[in-house]
């Protein structure tokens, strides 16, 4: 079980915002683990054996949200690997969680009182440079999801499931947001003002 409660900033923002990019420099300049919840379900969909990689890789492409109880157990079993092996690390960004009400219900049921979420993370771009950055790194990323089809379906739930889970925790007072559609340092920039304020 956790040996630390860990502090937790959840990153959010659409498809190709730049959270993935901005969590790397955050990782380089303080002392947080990066943990991208599309990227352990990309990870649990290769593990040979995984029950639920056939799962994972539909809802990926149809840009879905996996069901929590697969996404819970990959963020949670993470955060305890990092804090055994090293119990100063107990800063974490959760980067592409939570997504919609489920996600953040099955949060709540898992971790609270487990963890401290200090505020949310919002790297706020529009659907058109998202859509842009995705389809340019689609050329040679190899994601299954960065084709305009699946982009349109990823847009889609990120409007229609996201959106309000940030709003809600705009109305607590618990969202940074940052103009994400400016380059890479100069939305670094305004994260580490943000990050050295609330340290
Ligand atoms: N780039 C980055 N910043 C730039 C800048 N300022 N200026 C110009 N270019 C910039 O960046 C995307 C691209 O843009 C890169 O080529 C980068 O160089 C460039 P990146 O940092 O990767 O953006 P990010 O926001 O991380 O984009 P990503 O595609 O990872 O976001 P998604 O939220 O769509 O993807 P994620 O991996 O989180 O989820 C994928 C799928 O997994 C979901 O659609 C869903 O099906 C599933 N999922 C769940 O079901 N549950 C979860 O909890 C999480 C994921
Ligand atoms: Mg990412």
């Amino acid at each position: 079980s956790l040996i630390m409660k860990p502090k937790v900033i959840f990153v959010l923002g659409g498809p190709g915002a730049g959270k993935g990019t901005q969590c790397s420099k955050i990782v380089e300049a303080y002392s947080y683990t990066h943990l991208s919840a599309g990227d352990l379900l990309r990870e649990e969909r290769g593990r040979a054996g995984s029950e639920y990689g056939q799962l994972i890789d539909t809802y990926i492409k149809e840009g879905k949200i996996v069901p929590v109880e697969i996404t819970i157990s990959l963020l949670r079993k993470a955060m305890e690997e990092t804090m055994t092996k090293d119990e100063t690390k107990s800063c974490f960004l959760i980067d592409g969680f939570p997504r919609n009400e489920d996600n953040l219900q099955g949060w709540n049921r898992v971790m609270d009182g487990k963890a401290d979420v200090k505020f949310v993370l919002f790297f706020d771009c529009s659907n058109e440079v998202c859509i842009s950055r995705c389809l340019e790194r689609g050329k040679s990323s190899g994601r299954t999801d960065d084709n305009r089809e699946s982009l349109q379906k990823r847009i889609q739930t990120y409007l229609q499931s996201t959106r309000p889970i940030i709003e809600q925790y705009e109305k607590h007072g618990k969202v940074r947001t940052v103009d994400a559609s400016r380059s890479v340092d100069e939305v670094f920039a305004e994260v580490k003002a943000i990050l050295d304020k609330e340290a």
